[in-house]
């Protein structure tokens, strides 16, 4: 069937405002725009649920633009349907600095944006979240809570590995609300996908729980009626829509010419010639205009009956949604982290800090419903469960944990999404060495500055026998290194249940606690009301006497420093012990406590089981570094850090080594 020429206007005033902004911007992707307009058409002027006055409203349909290259798409549809922030200004200014119309779309830079896309297959991970995110809350509120998902993917997006991930994770969980279109153009940059891929894309989706349709991505109706059926299906749907890249240009169409260059003065004249579209540049007629207002306007309908359903709630109820939506820790959580944190202090255990973590967790989970915790697939060894948790399964989503299975990017991105969706803080867990597996959506976790905590255990050649596979060496640096990530690595109990409330207080960003598996001894014992680990890093012990020697580590290797300075100051040298839970709290601290806490000793030692880089803001550039140079090795614990000459004794001949000579007597 054709589409009404209201219909082919209306994706037309898309293509349109795509080809004049890239034209403009004299960079930009027109192919995808082009070709998924009368997607977005349908979707959001018949089915999408949303305010563009409200952007936030939380019962609001999700749509994620998976294939973020194709973000006038968006832009165009945020500016047609009334959205405040997406002015006709704001499409004429697309990818200049500090427009709202980045380049990509950007999580907070206007309301409509669910998400930032880019980097393919997040979108499509993130959409999962979300739609979990959506079940989640309708487990906890019942139908306050309860809409649709959709995405628009690309050929790239199902390319990437972790589309696989997602795809599972989405199908055994059976999220019927998520309503995935791909936009089946079979184009890719470098030409045609068969270049790179042969896969039946359908029957992948459908060996992975997914119900999948087929339609003509240019038929309005056709794309409608396929929608009607998703929604009917009871598991996920992939809606695989044929579609020609650059529709409408006449030489450029369908070729991967289309994808991500301006479409060029005389393509785009001949585009306006083949579609009819005689209006000048980012001009679209009144009428269509008005049709597409009115589609915002419908759409917010549904927005209105949900305030007076939300109103009509009882006090208690509405004052926790809300709680939740705004991000606030349940009132007693401080009083309750003080309590436990003393007890810490007096019981002085020493164990794990991933034992500590779950026993902070214990108390945590009690007291905060809107932790959803997970693992992929360590549970055990992550120590993330807790005894109050319950699986979320297929169907039953009232629990709070989920095996994410061996999946460690889906996992962050699926975090992410459940972070973006609202009302939730996740965290999850892995080895520390994987975070590489997960380390796209870790990026995008602080890009967005979400509350993800991640709970990466095993976090050194601590982890003895498993090996150099298993051992990260560059990680703590390279986590260090993200922008807005808190990298924690307490060093024992007590710093362990600091570093998780000042995770959990993170609002406006992501954390990783990095966690031993080996015993740690009890370093605290003096309760005090603050949170110290929020310094970054203070003195756990002071020299005897004016000090010679400072020594700074972080983790595990906080007991080995302060089992040197014994041996340092029983002969005669007087040293200090810093304790360095996070570098990045450390560099927010002021100029005068960093320089005081760094101090003039004439020799400063750090140690960490892991690469120097970072270390020397401490130790300065001719400061000495214990650590390690190389990757790990396959061992029993105390073999390795002799082996690597990583021990107290070491420190301590170090020292001694480099103290100025009038020192030494
Ligand atoms: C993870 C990742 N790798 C590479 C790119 C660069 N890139 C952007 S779009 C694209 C091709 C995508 O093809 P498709 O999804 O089919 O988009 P279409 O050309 O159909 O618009 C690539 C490789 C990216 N954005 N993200
Ligand atoms: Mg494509």
């Amino acid at each position: 069937m054709a589409n009404s020429p209201k219909q082919d206007k209306m994706a037309n005033a898309i293509r349109f405002l795509s080809i004049d902004a890239i034209e403009k911007a004299k960079s930009g992707h027109p192919g995808l725009p082009m070709g998924a307009a009368d997607i977005a058409t349908v979707l959001f002027s018949r089915f999408l649920s949303y305010d563009p006055k409200k952007p936030d409203w939380p019962n609001r349909d999700r749509f994620v633009l998976s294939a973020g290259h194709g973000s006038m798409l968006l832009y165009a549809l945020l500016y047609l349907t009334g959205y405040e922030d997406i002015t006709l200004q704001q499409i004429k200014d697309f990818r200049q600095l500090g427009a709202k119309t980045a380049g990509h779309p950007e999580y907070g830079a206007a309301g409509g944006i669910e998400t930032t896309t880019g980097p393919l297959g997040q979108g499509l991970a993130n959409a999962v979240g979300m739609a979990l995110g959506e079940r989640l809350m309708n487990a906890r509120f019942g139908d306050l809570i309860s809409h649709y998902t959709y995405a628009l993917a690309g050929d790239g997006c199902l390319m990437e590995g972790l589309s696989q991930e997602a795809v599972a994770l989405a199908g055994h969980l059976c999220l019927s609300r998520l309503i995935v279109f791909w936009d089946d153009n079979n184009i890719t940059i470098d030409g045609a996908v068969s270049l790179a891929d042969n896969s039946d894309q359908a029957a992948r989706f459908a060996a992975c729980g997914w119900n999948v349709l087929r339609v003509d991505g240019h038929d309005q109706d056709e794309i409608a009626a396929a929608i009607e059926q998703a929604k009917q299906a009871g598991k996920p749907s992939l809606i695989a829509c044929k579609t020609t890249i650059g529709f409408g240009a006449p030489n450029k169409a369908g070729t991967s010419a289309a994808h991500g260059a301006p479409l060029g003065a005389g393509e785009a004249a001949a585009a306006r010639k083949a579609l009819g579209w005689a209006e000048p540049p980012f001009l679209v007629p009144q009428d269509i205009l008005d049709n597409w207002r009115l589609a915002g306007l419908n759409a917010a309908k549904a927005r209105v009956e949900w305030d007076k359903k939300f109103a009509a709630l009882d006090i208690d109820t509405r004052a926790e949604f809300e709680r939740l939506m705004r991000g606030d820790l349940p009132p007693g959580f401080a009083e309750a982290m003080s309590a436990y944190k003393q007890k810490l202090c007096e019981e002085a255990p020493g164990c794990a800090t991933r034992q500590s973590s779950q026993q902070v967790l214990e108390v945590v989970n009690a007291l905060v419903p809107e932790i959803i915790g997970g693992s992929a697939d360590l549970t055990g060894s992550n120590n993330t469960k807790t005894a109050s948790m319950r699986d979320i399964s297929a169907g039953d989503y009232s629990g709070s944990y989920l095996h994410y299975g061996i999946r460690e990017h889906a996992m962050a991105a699926v975090m992410n999404g459940l972070a973006l969706y609202g009302g939730f803080i996740p965290y999850g867990g892995t080895f520390l060495c994987f975070s590489d597996y997960a380390r796209p959506a870790m990026r995008l976790s602080s890009l967005m500055k979400l509350r993800v905590i991640y709970v990466m255990t095993h976090d050194s050649i601590g982890l003895g026998e498993d090996g150099p596979t298993h051992q990260p060496v560059e990680h703590l640096a390279a986590l260090r290194a993200m922008p807005g990530h808190l990298l924690f690595r307490p060093a024992d109990a007590v710093e362990t249940a600091e570093c998780w409330e000042l995770a959990l207080q993170s609002r406006h960003g992501p954390a990783t606690l990095a966690l031993t598996r080996q015993n740690v001894p009890a370093l605290r014992k003096d309760y005090e009301a603050d949170n110290i680990c929020a310094l970054g890093a203070y003195e756990l012990q002071t020299a005897g006497d004016e000090a010679r020697v400072t020594l700074f580590a972080s983790g595990s290797e906080v007991a080995l420093i302060v089992e040197a300075r014994a041996i340092l100051e029983q002969e005669g040298i007087p040293t200090r012990v810093v304790s360095v839970p996070c570098f990045e709290l450390f560099d927010k601290q002021p100029q005068s406590y960093k320089q005081a806490l760094i101090g003039s000793s004439p020799v400063k030692i750090a140690v960490e089981a892991a690469v120097k880089q970072g270390w020397e803001r401490f130790i300065g550039a001719d400061g000495i570094f214990i650590g390690m140079e190389g990757f790990g090795a396959s061992g029993a614990i105390e073999a390795l850090y002799k082996h690597f000459g990583i021990t107290a004794a070491a420190v301590a001949a170090a020292a001694r080594a480099a103290l100025p000579a009038e020192d030494e007597a």
